[in-house]
């Protein structure tokens, strides 16, 4: 197998950082125009991660065309995600437009609302049993449907209409809620469970609008999971040998910048697609057929996802 062939290699000679920072090239000369504009630039979470111009996702029937959002295109994979930031107070409307618009049916959210004291993405969802939201500069309506809660992640199904138009939209929300930014899950196998449940859904098939995966940048966290999905289904088309994990992430990266943030993350990616590979080679899911753990409701704490580093939930249990 030669992504464990060359996680071995890298690892037995603690190559990881070196082996990150020679991945860490090309892309800058992919211009940034819309996001530098002075009516985009509040638009933007961090000034640091723009979207590129090529493969920015476009508003069509909004106030503005403009979201720090980009398609990342895998073909091969037969996957095309949308990767975008966490949405901020004022591009919420735009956010839920996007979906709308894409005919996403699935966010995938990453990070937590509040991490090291700070707000990293705006709520922009409504909580369970609270009215509906109306999101007045895009005509969009957002009713919580329901809510499961899982022990490293929350599943949310909401409902969103749009005024003047027939229909509505049911979007789910898979909300994983024990990553910290700049790190890993703590091991591959709850993250494959998560994974796993993403792609039951039917949320990342290519007959339905693109997935929409954000963390707070939507660059390290939403990077290695869009890395590691696209390899695990390169791996059931294609086989094991097919895949060069360096080389999709360098074509990803020239789709949003910075995907992928720290060498831990890379190395975390690796040990996730062997991981995952294992189980398909047994003919098992990517998870090894093993379900997440739920939660009863009851055990459920209000506002969990406002909750910050100093009360994590608890760790997984360590598998690998
Ligand atoms: N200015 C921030 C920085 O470079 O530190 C931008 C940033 C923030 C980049 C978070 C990545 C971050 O992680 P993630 O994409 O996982 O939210
Ligand atoms: N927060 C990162 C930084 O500015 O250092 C964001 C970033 C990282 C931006 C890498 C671009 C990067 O380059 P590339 O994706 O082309 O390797």
């Amino acid at each position: 197998n030669p992504v464990q062939k060359a996680f071995d290699e890298i690892e037995s000679r603690n190559g990881w950082p070196v082996h990150y920072q020679k991945l860490e090239v090309i892309s800058q000369n992919l211009s940034c125009n819309a996001a530098r504009s002075p009516s985009n630039r509040s638009l933007n979470r961090y000034r640091n991660v723009s979207p590129y111009d090529h493969s920015r996702v476009f508003i069509c029937t909004g106030p503005t065309d403009y979201i720090n959002a980009n398609y990342v295109k895998v073909p091969e994979a037969n996957r095309t995600y949308i990767l975008t930031q966490g949405p901020l107070p004022q591009t919420v409307g735009h956010f839920w437009l996007m979906v709308w618009e894409q005919q996403s049916r699935a966010i995938v959210m990453l990070n937590r609302v509040v991490e090291k004291n700070q707000i990293k993405c705006h709520k922009y969802w409504p909580s369970v049993g609270e009215a509906s939201l109306l999101f007045d500069d895009v005509g969009i309506t957002v009713t919580h449907v329901k809510e499961e809660d899982y022990k490293f992640y929350t599943l949310r199904t909401f409902s969103l209409g749009r005024q003047g138009e027939e229909g509505s939209q049911e979007v789910l929300q898979f909300h994983y809620t024990t990553w910290p930014d700049f790190g890993v899950p703590e091991s591959p196998t709850t993250f494959l469970q998560f994974l796993e449940h993403v792609r039951q859904s039917g949320s990342l098939c290519s007959d339905v609008g693109p997935a929409v995966i954000h963390c707070s940048a939507g660059i390290g966290r939403s990077g290695t999971l869009c890395l590691v999905d696209s390899c695990l289904e390169l791996v059931h088309l294609n086989g094991i040998d097919s895949v060069d994990v360096d080389q999709l992430l360098r074509k990803m990266r020239t789709f949003r910048m910075g995907l992928i943030q720290t060498p831990d993350q890379l190395r975390f990616s690796y040990l996730a697609i062997i991981q995952g590979c294992e189980a398909l080679h047994k003919g098992l899911s990517i998870s090894s057929g093993s379900p997440a753990v739920k939660m009863r409701p009851r055990a459920r704490e209000l506002g969990r996802d406002m909750e910050d580093e100093e009360n994590p939930p608890p760790p997984p249990p360590r598998v690998d």
